[in-house]
């Protein structure tokens, strides 16, 4: 390389470097918490402030684990809230916030949720081995949420995720580090969960791993996405794509039918080149 165009090179990228930072100091970037999962419990603030929050599960069980947080109406209780989701319901007064969702063991996924006032309560609804969920091993934590003196704005974003009833709606996928805007153009609340296919391997194949029938480890892994969001809302996460084929799945429950959303056409595989 010439020395002039090595300077053209520097000034360049100082010029963008100057460019990405004035950017970066327009609004307020949301406040990170992180909550370290174990087999089976959070552990993580119990206060948090209305607006953009970053929040990151960190993986420390042995078993998969994920952030679903709902926000209660005034009255309701965290005990109400485990007592309903044991009875296999989801109340009108717990709303789906959603959170960062399936950290493998070791990992950490992280996911910018907005907040708004009231008493919210994180779960774990991923099932044991024998077929109960994590919360009713105690795996749930009540966050007190706040009012803000400023709120933080909503993350930058690279790509976006619909979801709808009953499929996902993409561009197509790139490799790498980025972050994806996920929005319910549904009617239900709809979840992301994203899972990394071994070779040769369908989305169905890593489902029915999971029949209590089922022999041998899933060829697959989870690789993050989002828990359950309302209608009409919109979330963020952040995603490292190396090449390979994956999925989104949806496994809420269709209150009509009683069938989860992938057996309705909610299950969407992809391939990253
Ligand atoms: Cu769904």
């Amino acid at each position: 390389m010439k020395t002039s165009t090595l300077i053209v090179t520097l000034l360049l990228a100082t010029t963008f470097s100057f460019a990405g930072c004035h950017e970066a100091t327009e609004g307020v970037d949301a406040p990170a918490s992180t909550y370290t999962a174990t087999d089976f419990a959070f552990d993580g603030p119990g206060e948090l402030e209305t607006g953009w929050n970053e929040i990151t599960i960190k993986n420390d069980g042995q078993q998969l684990h994920h952030i679903y947080l709902f926000r209660l109406d005034e009255g309701k209780t965290e005990a109400d809230l485990i007592a309903a989701l044991e009875a296999r319901e989801h109340p009108e007064w717990a709303h789906h916030v959603g959170g960062p969702n399936t950290a493998m063991p070791g990992e950490s996924v992280t996911a910018w949720v907005d907040l708004e006032p009231g008493t919210h309560v994180m779960v774990c609804e991923i099932p044991d081995p024998e077929g109960t969920p994590h919360f009713a091993h105690g795996m749930h934590q009540a966050i007190e949420v706040s009012e803000a003196d400023t709120e933080a704005d909503a993350p930058k974003h690279d790509t976006t995720l619909s979801l709808r009833d009953f499929s996902f709606g993409m561009p197509d996928p790139a490799g790498g580090q980025q972050v994806v805007q996920v929005t319910n153009d549904g009617g239900q609340p709809h979840e992301a969960a994203l899972v990394k296919l071994e070779e040769g391997a369908t989305a169905m194949d890593f489902i029915g791993a999971f029949a209590p029938d089922a022999q041998g480890p899933p060829p697959g892994r989870g690789a993050g996405g989002y828990t359950g969001l309302e209608p009409g809302e919109t979330a963020y996460f952040q995603l490292d794509l190396e090449p390979g084929d994956y999925a989104y799945i949806c496994f809420l429950q269709d209150p009509e039918s009683g069938k989860p959303h992938f057996q309705l056409g909610m299950i969407e595989e992809f391939t990253v080149e």
